[in-house]
C-alpha cells in the first residue's frame, strides 16, 4: 500500500536569499534552519493512467494556474528518473496561513517523498534532499530534523541539506507573532532575485553568511543559547537590508513588525531571553527558551492588541504514514 509522506516547515537562522541557478534552485550561500514540530504537510501520490496530474489541496481540486508550479515540478520529476506516468496528487496542508509559515518547505519536502514513496525510486536523504530543492529550496531542509544545513554546491548533484543534530537536547522554541494585514506580497523567488540583481550589497551578504554559519555551528555544538539568538537575529536584519537596498526598494515589514522588534529589544533589556527572526513576510518569529517563552508572549499579547501568537518546538524529518 502506498504510503503518505509527513513532512514538517523549518524556520532558518542563517537565510537562503538568492540564487546563482534559477532553474537547478542553486543558492549562492549555504543556510541552516530549524525544523518545526506544529506545522506541515501529509501527501499522497497515486500513479495514473492520464496524460495529465490531478491535484487537489485539502479536498479541493486545483485549477490549471493554481497547480502550475507543482505540474512543472513532476514535468522535471519525470525527466530526472525517467519515466512519464502521471499522478493523483493529494495534499493536505497543516500549515495554516494564520501561523505565518511558508507552506513550500513542507509542501516539496513532502511531494518528494510522495513520489519516491509511490515510484519505489528508494531515495535515500541525500537524493530527496535533492528532488525536495527542485520544487523549492527551503523544501532540501525540510527532510531532516532539528538543525540542518543545506550545502550551496555548484551543481543539481551538489546542492543537498545534510543534517548536523537532529534531536538537539537544546532549550530553543519559537513564538510566531501573527500580524493580521492583507497587502500584496513580493514572493521570495522574486524578492530574492531582485535583491540579487539590484542590492549593492549583495557580495557583502555573501560573505557575511559564510562567516555566521560557521559560527552559528560552533554556538550550537557549545549550545550557547544567547550567541545563536543573536547570531540569527543580525543574520535576519541583513537579509532584510537586502530588500531595503534593492532598486526599487522594496520591504517585507508592516509597521507592526518594526514595532515588534522594538517590542524584543525592551524584553531583552528586562533580562528575558528573546531574539527575533522574520521570513519573506511581515509576520516576526521571536527565538524563545522554555523558560522565557511565557512571559514573551504575555508581553507581545499587552503590548499590541491586533496580532496572534502561535508556539512550535523543535520537530523532526520526513516519515512515512
Ligand atoms: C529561508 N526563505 O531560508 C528563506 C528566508 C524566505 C526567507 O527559503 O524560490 O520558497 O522556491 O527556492 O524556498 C523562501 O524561499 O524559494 C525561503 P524558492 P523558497 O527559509
Amino acid at each position: 500500500m502506498t504510503r503518505t509522506a509527513r513532512a514538517y516547515t523549518n524556520i532558518a537562522l542563517i537565510k537562503y536569499w538568492g540564487k546563482k541557478n534559477k532553474q537547478l534552485k542553486l543558492p549562492y550561500t549555504n543556510s541552516l534552519s530549524l525544523t518545526l514540530d506544529r506545522f506541515y504537510t501529509d501527501t499522497l501520490a497515486t500513479t495514473i493512467d492520464n496524460d495529465k496530474d490531478i491535484i487537489t489541496l485539502n479536498d479541493q481540486l486545483l485549477n490549471d494556474a493554481e497547480s502550475k508550479r507543482i505540474r512543472n515540478y513532476l514535468d522535471t520529476v519525470r525527466q530526472m528518473y525517467s519515466f512519464d506516468e502521471h499522478f493523483q496528487i493529494k495534499t493536505t496542508n497543516h500549515v495554516p496561513t494564520s501561523a505565518g509559515f511558508a507552506s513550500s518547505a513542507s509542501g516539496f519536502a513532502a511531494l518528494a517523498g510522495a513520489i519516491n514513496e509511490t515510484k519505489q525510486l528508494n531515495l535515500d536523504k541525500k537524493q530527496l534532499s535533492i528532488l525536495a530543492r527542485n520544487g523549492s529550496g527551503s523544501a532540501s531542509r525540510s527532510i531532516y530534523g532539528g538543525f540542518v544545513e543545506w550545502n550551496a554546491g555548484f551543481d543539481n548533484e551538489s546542492s543537498f541539506a545534510v543534517p548536523i543534530d537532529e534531536t538537539p537536547d537544546i532549550d530553543l522554541t519559537l513564538l510566531s507573532v501573527v500580524i493580521n494585514q492583507h497587502s500584496k506580497k513580493v514572493s521570495s523567488t522574486v524578492g530574492m532575485e531582485n535583491s540579487v540583481k539590484t542590492s549593492p550589497f549583495y557580495s557583502n551578504w555573501v560573505t557575511l553568511v559564510s562567516s555566521e554559519i560557521k559560527e552559528i555551528k560552533q554556538a550550537i555544538a557549545q549550545k550557547d543559547l544567547q550567541k545563536i539568538g543573536e547570531i540569527s537575529e543580525h543574520n535576519a536584519m541583513s537579509m532584510h537590508a537586502l530588500t531595503l537596498s534593492a532598486n526599487p526598494s522594496f520591504t517585507y515589514f508592516a509597521p507592526e513588525t518594526i514595532r515588534i522588534i522594538q517590542l524584543i529589544k525592551e524584553i531583552r533589556q528586562k533580562g528575558i531571553f528573546a531574539y527575533a527572526t522574520i521570513d519573506a513576510g511581515p509576520n516576526v518569529k521571536i527565538i524563545c527558551t522554555k523558560e522565557s517563552i511565557q512571559r514573551v508572549q504575555t508581553y507581545i499579547e499587552q503590548q499590541l492588541s491586533n496580532v496572534t501568537t502561535v508556539v512550535a518546538n523543535i520537530g523532526h524529518g520526513i516519515e512515512y504514514i
